[in-house]
């Protein structure tokens, strides 16, 4: 079961009509919610004025109601966190923040009703630079020795665009007696939130989460709405809906990276990397979001040494406010900055030195030998052959091939922190939630067996992954296996998906839940066998009395115990129902080298892509064909961030609040995927040996296409682009030089 390119179980429900995303849930009695959002960045709310007949509710009422702040779940040491409100109270800003909810029959009367509000606002002038947190990592005083002796240095600025989530399905929430029912990545985490500001028991609330179309890391944070609707219906006594119109969406939902960086790389004549100084700047947006600050600074930070050994590298990020819609988590979160860092400082390098790209990072990859390695800016990687997977992606790509005039082929290596996190380390740098997974395997009378687990499944494939574990750990046949997710009424606890965690973090709590129901089968083996515990032995789905032929079937030890006729109830509780936590002890550091090559039209600036190649370490592959889906998807982003997309701001006002505006690529823009797996190094502190793959296009895509654009320009003279790489900056590129 390990291994196979089982077909994913949920795909019949989702292709039949029979998915059940937020939209779908009506509840009887129910009220659409319309909000009325600020149209300006920063204003005083001077008046909200109410007509008569119209429902609705502001920020006053909130306060009056005692209803605390948003508070983020990570705050940096010394950070400032200013307060935020599901409903604004006296100020907005930043475009989009709710100042009003409106309420009626249906989603239109709402919005009607929402247009007649009339809000009074003093524009207040934009804030800049206003500094939330500094986050340092590495030795400083090294890295100004190591500059000070280096022989070559090479310098650049870059910015990481700021982007949109953009998922197919809104968001939403509905809230209706004591459930919440909102399409997050996260229900335990976004129960713990609202309750907090509620001044209610977590076992007060319930929150739903069931399917969702897609979430890449923006649908994992805590939401003005979802307080909202939950603290409007405890209020007005109904059943509260509200739906994201697209807009909306843009103006409200998190967005990701937005960086302004400053690097440098110290170099021998050889080319060998002596040390890396970064800083960034980070732009927070008008509040800390959930993650908002763990990821430019804790998150991002630790990579920074990345595939490289370089001995000193030192990094300083500053988290900065401004008037716009927060930022957060986007799939990759912090990790495709850090590559992108570094991978145009190689290249940046290589050009000026006179070496080959591929040649100057040979020469300085952390060779497998060197595996635990510990690295200057914190983590330190378990294991990775990074030389032999890079080898295999020259190779595959056939990189070192000479290319006619108009090509280019560019290069990524990239190593990711999956499997967020160790709670400890979390904890030390701020985080205030916990970081760990839990699993629940509950078997039947029948001997099927239901998963319950605090992950969420939004396009992943966690109903055919994790149901293959459990068939390779205990035999029952997939199709008996059940996995249930997003509920906090059925999952005890739970942190969610994010951070490509479910697999290393979640699989592992289900790994030791399933090694308990084996050692309580042993017991009741034991008993119905009339045979020692320790003669018993599980295997082939039977536990068996060692060197002999007297075995019971996983099926009957599960009848066994759940209809205990005969059953050593003095020894044993009935059941066969089993729980674990499982908090990972280091990150699982998949890493890979992505290749891409590009023809670009000298006179349009069009780039067109023409080949990609893919060689990942994730370790242990439990559905190669699911593997690969994650990978293309998160190629197809990290594409779409380096060719066309890029939120705009202009004076606080979003330019970019459309498709029309905010260029997502399309199918014809991405080309046939070759991606292969490399399973020589098993993640070697958990029990599956598997590390994340869901980030890992996301983080290496724009760095490799980013060098392969470089290269074509080269000849022209062109030196530098900045993401998004869009025909007409190439142009003036070209035109430029
Ligand atoms: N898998 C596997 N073997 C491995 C690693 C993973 O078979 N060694 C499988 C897993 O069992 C799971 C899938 O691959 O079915 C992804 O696993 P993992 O890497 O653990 O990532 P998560 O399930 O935690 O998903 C999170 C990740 C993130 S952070 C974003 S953002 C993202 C992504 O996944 N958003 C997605 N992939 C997405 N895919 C879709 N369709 N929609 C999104 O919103």
């Amino acid at each position: 079961m390990i291994g196979k390119s089982v077909l994913r179980v949920e795909d019949q429900r989702f292709l039949t009509g029979s998915g059940r995303f937020i939209e779908d849930l009506s509840v009887p009695g129910e009220l659409h919610c319309a909000i009325v959002r600020s149209p300006h960045p920063h204003a005083r709310v001077r008046a909200v004025r109410i007509p008569a007949g119209v429902l609705a509710l502001t920020g006053e009422d909130m306060a009056r109601d005692g209803v605390g702040p948003m508070r983020c779940g990570w705050a940096l040491p010394g950070m400032a966190e200013p307060p935020r409100y599901a409903l604004a109270r006296g100020t907005v800003r930043h475009v989009g923040e709710p100042v009003a909810a409106v309420f009626a029959e249906s989603r239109a009367a709402a919005e009607d009703a929402a247009e007649l509000v009339e809000v009074q606002y003093q524009p207040l002038p934009l804030i800049s630079d206003d500094r939330a947190f500094t986050w340092q990592r590495g030795d400083r005083t090294a890295v100004d020795a190591a500059f000070a002796r280096a022989p070559r240095r090479v310098q650049l600025e870059l910015v990481n665009n700021r982007l949109c989530g953009a998922a197919i399905e809104t968001r939403g929430a509905i809230a209706s007696g004591d459930t919440l029912y909102c399409g997050t990545q996260a229900p335990h985490h976004i129960r713990r939130y609202v309750c907090e500001e509620l001044g209610l028991d977590e076992g007060a609330l319930r929150v739903v989460s069931r399917d969702m179309g897609g979430g890449f890391g923006y649908k994992g944070k805590h939401y003005p709405e979802e307080t909202l609707v939950v603290w409007a219906s405890r209020r007005l006594r109904r059943p509260v809906k509200w739906i994201a119109r697209r807009t909306e969406s843009f103006l409200s939902d998190t967005q990701g990276r937005d960086h302004v960086t400053r690097a440098e790389l110290a170099l021998d004549d050889d080319g060998h990397f002596l040390a890396v100084r970064v800083h960034t700047r980070a732009d927070l947006g008008a509040y800390v979001s959930s993650f908002g600050a763990a990821i430019p600074g804790p998150i991002y930070t630790a990579l920074l040494a990345g595939v490289y050994k370089t001995p000193a590298v030192f990094v300083e990020v500053t988290g900065v406010f401004s008037n716009t819609v927060p930022t957060d988590a986007y799939r990759g979160a912090g990790r495709p900055e850090a590559c992108y860092v570094l991978e145009r400082l190689a290249d940046l390098a290589a050009r000026q030195l006179g070496i080959d790209r591929a040649e100057i990072r040979r020469r300085n990859l952390i060779p497998a030998s060197a595996m635990p390695y510990q690295t200057p800016v914190g983590p330190t990687y378990d294991c990775g052959d990074f030389p032999r997977v890079f080898e295999r992606a020259l190779e595959l790509s056939g990189f070192a091939k000479k290319r006619p005039p108009g090509r280019g082929i560019g290069i990524a290596c990239y190593v990711e922190s999956s499997g967020v996190a160790p709670s400890r380390l979390a904890g030390a740098m701020g985080a205030r939630v916990g970081f760990y997974e839990s699993a629940q395997l509950r078997v039947a009378a029948d001997g099927s067996v239901s998963a319950y687990l605090g992950t969420h499944n939004h396009g992943q494939g966690h109903a055919t992954t994790y149901a293959q574990i459990i068939a390779a750990q205990l035999g029952v046949p997939l199709e008996r296996i059940r996995i249930v997710e997003g509920d906090t009424a059925a999952v005890p606890v739970g942190t969610g998906t994010f951070g490509s965690r479910s697999i290393a973090v979640g699989g592992s709590a289900l790994h030791a839940a399933g090694a308990k129901i084996i050692a309580k089968g042993r017991r009741i083996a034991a008993h119905l066998l009339e045979a020692a515990e320790r003669d018993i032995e599980f295997r082939n789905g039977a536990f068996a009395v060692a060197g002999t032929d007297r075995s019971v079937t996983f099926a009957a030890v599960a009848r066994a115990a759940n209809v205990p006729h005969n059953y050593p109830l003095a020894e044993l509780e009935p059941g066969l129902d089993e729980n674990a936590f499982y908090d990972p002890p280091n990150f699982a550091f998949s890493n890979g080298v992505h290749v891409c090559e590009v023809a670009v039209d000298r006179d349009t600036g069009a780039v067109e892509i023409l080949g990609y190649w893919a060689v990942d370490d994730i370790g242990t592959v439990i559905n190669p064909m699911i593997v690969h889906g994650q990978l293309h998807g998160g190629v197809a982003q990290g594409l779409g961030q380096a060719l066309g997309e890029r939120t705009v701001y202009e004076d606080g006002q979003l330019l970019s609040a459309s498709f029309m505006d905010y260029a997502l690529p399309r199918a014809s823009d991405v080309p046939l995927f070759i991606s292969e797996l490399d399973e020589s190094q098993p993640c070697t502190h958990n029990p599956l040996g598997a590390k994340g793959c869901g980030e890992s296009g996301a983080i290496a895509a724009p760095a490799a296409l980013m060098s392969a654009i470089l290269d074509a320009l080269a000849p022209y003279g062109v030196g530098d682009l900045e993401m998004p790489a869009t025909p007409q900056r190439i142009w003036r590129a070209i035109m430029r030089a």
